[in-house]
């Protein structure tokens, strides 16, 4: 194959994998319900009342009785009351989510250790070699979703395939309790059938370009030639040429080898005065701690990473003590280090946050706030 100058070869599909996709049913809510036998058969949403917001906020997420009523994910508050004003509305406790998260996790950790999780609700696994040494994937994702039933009182759906994106796609596709096979011989028709808007990667604003150009399902995609593809949507464009045909050979990472995470940004106009880059360590610092509670990690390391205008960089770093996922906490320490390691003689033209030294949530107590 040959696009401009470069030659390579074409990726081939490993279909020797397999890999599930869970994802827990309507989980914030579901949680709610399990806790608090009053809700059974209310429609629940997670959002603060509109009443006590004037109006504002938005919904987290809904059971599905409250779906019925066409409340969303993302929907304004006030919408949900207008669409079902009987609603239960319920001002989620993350904290308590991040632990049945973790309780999940380790659900999933008796099966194998290639687990990435995506958020607090899904995750994928890589159980072609695994700890119980089931061959059978489909057989795996039964008693995993049985499990975790069983044991934490909760649905969820799960998509079994050979590579990630398809099993991503299947989980969602009989929900909720439900289990989607797609096999190597199924994949391309089963891509075929797919709305563009599902492809992963497909952004919500570039949806109206590709049915300018026809492409509404996988279908029309797999007309267009590569080259093709890259002129008009650059990598996505070449990214959808292959996993329209099945071709998708990410791996799943295990997230408890992930040694940092960590965020920096540059300046055009470099800083100069100590309140802006204040602003700025306080909006990296949050941006690194949602990242920790997404992940369900908390981190014992704070790394803080300073550019000058001539190019000087320094790291310094500190230990909490005690590992911690919250902002105020590691933007305490963010701050300390730029006040005793910072400088304003020379300007700053990059600044960076980073956490290390994880401990899995699983293995610390976080206290309950149940409401
Ligand atoms: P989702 O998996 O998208 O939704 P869900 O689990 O509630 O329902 P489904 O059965 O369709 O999978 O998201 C997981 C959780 O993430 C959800 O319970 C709440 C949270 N969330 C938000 O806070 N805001 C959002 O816009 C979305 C989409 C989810
Ligand atoms: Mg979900």
């Amino acid at each position: 194959m040959q696009y401009g100058i470069l030659r390579f070869e074409e990726p081939k599909p490993n279909t020797s994998r397999k890999i599930l996709h869970v994802d827990m049913d309507a989980f914030y809510a579901n949680i709610e319900m399990r806790d608090n036998p009053k809700l059974a058969n209310k429609p629940v949403v997670i959002a603060k009342h509109p009443n006590l917001t004037e109006g504002r906020g938005i919904v987290s997420t809904c059971n599905y009785l409250a779906r019925e009523f066409g409340i969303r994910s993302a929907m304004s508050s006030l919408e949900a009351f207008k669409r079902c004003p009987h609603a239960v509305f319920i001002h989620g406790n993350m904290q308590h989510y991040v632990e049945v998260s973790a309780q999940i996790r380790q659900i999933f950790y008796q099966y194998t250790e290639l687990v990435e999780p995506l958020s607090l609700d899904e995750a994928y696994l890589d159980v072609t070699e695994n700890k119980k040494g089931i061959k059978s994937a489909i057989k795996i994702a039964r008693l995993i979703q049985q499990q975790i039933l069983d044991e934490i009182g909760l649905t969820c759906s799960i998509g079994v395939s050979y590579n990630k994106f398809i099993a991503k796609v299947a989980s969602d596709f009989h929900k909720p309790f439900g289990m989607t096979l797609v096999t190597p011989d199924e994949a391309v028709a089963f891509l075929k059938q797919l709305p563009i808007e599902d492809f992963y990667g497909v952004g919500r604003k570039s949806v109206p370009t590709f049915h300018q150009h026809q492409i509404f399902k996988g279908e029309d995609l797999f007309k267009w030639q590569l080259d093709d593809l890259i002129k008009q949507f650059g990598k996505m464009g070449y990214s959808l040429y292959f996993k329209v045909r099945g071709i998708h050979n990410a791996p799943v990472k295990n997230h408890r080898e992930r040694k940092s995470i960590g965020t920096e940004t540059t300046f055009s106009k470099f800083l100069e005065t100590d309140s802006d880059v204040l602003t700025i360590f306080n909006r990296l610092t949050k941006k690194v701690a949602n990242k920790l509670q997404e992940k369900g990690l908390k981190a014992q390391t704070i790394t803080i990473k300073i550019r000058y205008d001539d190019f000087e960089t320094l790291t310094r770093q500190m230990q909490l003590s005690t590992p911690s996922d919250q902002y105020e906490e590691c933007v305490r320490v963010v701050e300390h280090l730029w006040q005793i390691h910072g400088n304003l003689e020379r300007a700053v033209r990059l600044l960076g946050v980073s956490v290390s030294k994880f401990e899995d949530l699983e293995f610390s107590s976080i206290p309950l706030e149940l409401e």
